[in-house]
């Protein structure tokens, strides 16, 4: 299946040198042309929503209508509350988060009008309210598990007048202007990647099946949660923590480092937070962190390191002359913005991917109802199969 041309995808294209685009706009255009949240430099999450479901930038007045639209639909059902009260708090955030969303199809109103013979032709509309439902209701439902697991168990109010990362911060217990900035960066970058990609696919295929949308992204969640994909973030984080303690005290050189990361290459699989099966190029979700971290967190220790292994790493992937992209992907940057303004659990930070992807992979599910695509079924052969074929041509 790999770069097989066959799915469609509206919301956004992923080119293997340029990187992605939603809706035909790169990530720099985006930063710079999407309405910014109120005395802040960093554009509104909502207003990625509103551009990848219509092929619009909004106005501001538009994303902030949004911005109301998912804070008053973002309380939980209290069966779902009761749940995340009750879950193992050793359980992964993600097996969490995934649980809540599957239970949560309780509200689907797309199920209940499907049950009463909803016509084909409106199937999009009802996909529609699921999603806006459950995107509004997962900060909600992440920052529980976050306080939860991490912290006392307590968590404030949502603010009906806040946007949606203000929302977020203040739920997870973060109250730093500059914590909400990095993290309106974090929700617009990982927001969609084309439809390819592990999670985007699933939530594709399980909808093609009309589960609804609850259903669909539980299933492209538990896609995320793998190390290949969305758990690379928190991979990333772990091994910065075993290649410090392999550095310890000696000076950050750049031979020094490539010593280390070819000892940690050995006794690894993989390099987290390196390659990508499409891109060849620096992924340009690294570029737009980098480019934050230069300007809010120059002086950070994890930002200096990173850089370095920026420097090094490639060439020694391209040395072992396997990797057919030996640059950074987006995951190889985000946990050190995350662990700068303090939050600093590497097992949190694939739900916060999560979160984000939503927007992506939501979007276009509605629009997979909207074009009325079919159930997706690709075809298989045994391997005897495919061998006779093999001899006959
Ligand atoms: N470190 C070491 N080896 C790597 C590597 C890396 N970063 N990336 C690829 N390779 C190896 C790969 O394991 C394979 O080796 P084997 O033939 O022994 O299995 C070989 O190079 C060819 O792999 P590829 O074709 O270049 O990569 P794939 O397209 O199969 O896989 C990735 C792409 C992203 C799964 C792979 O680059 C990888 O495992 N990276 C590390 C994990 C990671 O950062 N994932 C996050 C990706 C990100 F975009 C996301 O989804 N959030």
């Amino acid at each position: 299946m790999r770069g097989v041309k066959c799915l469609v995808t509206e919301t956004s294209v992923l080119d293997p040198l340029e990187g992605i685009r939603y809706r035909g706009y790169s990530l720099p255009e985006l930063l710079n042309k999407l309405p910014k949240a109120k005395g802040s430099a960093q554009p509104l999450p909502e207003s990625v929503f509103w551009l990848l479901l219509t092929g619009e930038i909004p106005s501001f007045s538009q994303a902030e209508a949004l911005s109301k639209e998912f804070a008053s639909r973002a309380d939980l059902p209290a069966h779902i509350v009761q749940l995340l009260n009750n879950i193992p708090a050793d359980l992964h955030p993600m097996s969490q988060l995934s649980a809540a969303v599957t239970a949560m199809n309780s509200e689907s109103k797309f199920a209940k009008a499907y049950a009463k013979g909803l016509k084909k032709s409106e199937y999009w509309r009802y996909v529609l309210d699921d999603s806006i439902d459950l995107i509004s209701k997962l900060p909600v439902a992440a920052a529980m598990i976050y306080r939860n697991v991490f912290k006392d168990g307590k968590i404030k109010a949502v603010d009906y007048s806040e946007d949606y990362a203000q929302n977020f911060a203040s739920l997870l217990g973060f109250d730093d202007p500059g914590f909400t900035d990095m993290l309106r960066l974090y929700l617009v970058i990982h927001a969609d990647h084309e439809g390819g990609n592990v999670s985007a696919h699933t939530t594709h295929l399980v909808g093609s099946a009309l589960s609804d949308p609850y259903l669909a992204y539980a299933a492209g969640l538990n896609g995320l949660a793998g190390p290949l994909h969305g758990l690379a973030n928190q991979q990333v984080l772990l091994w910065l923590e075993k290649f410090k303690k392999l550095l310890g005290d000696s000076p950050i050189t750049k031979e020094k480092v490539s010593e280390i990361v070819l000892k940690l290459l050995e006794s690894e699989n993989v390099i987290p937070g390196y390659g990508h099966a499409v891109l060849r190029r620096t992924d340009p979700r690294y570029l737009c962190q980098r480019e934050f971290a230069h300007k809010h967190l120059p002086d950070d220790s994890n930002f200096k390191l990173v850089s370095i292994l920026y420097e090094v790493v490639p060439d020694i992937l391209e040395r072992q002359g396997k990797a057919r992209n030996p640059w950074p992907n987006v995951d190889a940057h985000s946990g050190i913005l995350l662990q700068h303004y303090g939050l600093t659990e590497p097992n949190f930070y694939t739900v916060l991917f999560g979160v984000s992807r939503s927007l992506g992979t939501l979007a276009s599910l509605v629009w997979d109802r909207a074009l009325g695509l079919p159930l997706e079924r690709p075809k298989s052969l045994s391997t005897e199969k495919l061998k006779y074929l093999s001899k006959k041509h």
